[in-house]
């Protein structure tokens, strides 16, 4: 009797130092499982434009989604970047609350910015879906993300989660981050998500306006699009072509679409953050 409950004790010790949560690689991860797929799903999940294209009007030009459009092969290229070795390792590096906590890196960053709940830390899991233990914490209840998270890809770069703005952002979120934004010298692109089903709101244009004045070149990334209609997202798209086109300077011309969930938009965001880190070269059409 004793003995089962020593037993018990050290078992319960066990279990809440070391949690029994094995994450596995999701099936959808990697490239060459999205390659077994039926054409019209991979097309899909690859370029997720395409199941857009044949709702629109012969008199809006595809080209305009498809001013960044690698090939498969390059896709490819992309996702070694994302996937760990021995000599490249992804993980998680450390937290900041303000800019002097803020670690000096040489290597090029991308962050991740938009109103809370739209979806920042779930899309940054999705990029690191090949290492699954890298722990990127997502939840239902907004204003989780309560600091600047920042993981390193190899020596390749580095990538940062914000917590969001709006609703139940943190109090100091201001003072985060504004001297983050306006002093990293080594930010290559911030990626500014707008929630599918909402479209771009109020907010999100005093985000828009921080990237405008101080100089940052960014990019829209409509998420949660497995939530949305087609036509409603189609509207959206050519919503925020027009808004980039007529309203902003330094916004990158075509909006991207993803979703975390059914990994749509996936593969084509990491070969956009490899191009825009400087780890991959592409012909002029791309840049
Ligand atoms: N259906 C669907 N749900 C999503 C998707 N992305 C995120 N979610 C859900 O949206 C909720 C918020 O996701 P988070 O990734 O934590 O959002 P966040 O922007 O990091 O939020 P804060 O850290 O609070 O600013 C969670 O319940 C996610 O499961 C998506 O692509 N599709
Ligand atoms: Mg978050």
């Amino acid at each position: 009797m004793m003995l089962r409950i020593k037993a018990l004790a050290l078992l319960q010790t066990h279990i809440s130092h070391y949690p029994l949560v094995v994450r596995r690689v999701h099936q959808l991860a990697s490239i060459k499982h999205v390659c077994v797929l039926p054409e019209r799903r991979r097309q899909g999940l690859l370029y997720p434009f395409s199941s857009l294209e044949e709702h629109l009007s012969s008199q809006v030009s595809q080209e305009e989604f498809k001013i960044f459009h690698p090939s498969l092969e390059e896709l490819r290229q992309a996702e070694t970047l994302f996937t760990p070795s021995s000599k490249h390792s992804i993980d998680y590096s450390t937290s900041a609350v303000r800019i002097d906590h803020v670690p000096l890196l040489k290597q090029p960053e991308v962050c991740f910015m938009g109103r809370s709940n739209v979806g920042k830390s779930s899309l940054i899991r999705a990029l690191f879906s090949l290492v699954p233990e890298v722990d990127v914490r997502v939840s239902k209840t907004p204003g989780h993300t309560k600091k600047l998270n920042f993981f390193t890809v190899g020596k390749a770069f580095t990538l940062v989660d914000m917590p969001g703005y709006g609703h139940n952002a943190p109090r100091d979120f201001v003072e985060m981050v504004e001297p983050y934004l306006q002093e990293r010298h080594n930010l290559a692109r911030t990626f500014l998500l707008v929630d599918g089903g909402a479209g771009l709101q109020k907010v999100d244009l005093v985000a828009v306006e921080m990237c405008e004045e101080f100089n940052l070149p960014y990019v829209l990334v409509v998420t949660k699009i497995d939530r949305t209609r087609q036509g409603a997202l189609l509207a959206l798209a050519l919503q925020l072509r027009d808004f980039i086109k007529n309203q902003t300077s330094l916004c990158f011309p075509q909006p991207f679409l993803v979703s975390s969930v059914q990994f749509s938009g996936i593969y084509l965001l990491r070969c956009f953050i490899a191009h825009v880190t400087g780890n991959l070269q592409f012909n002029a059409k791309q840049s």
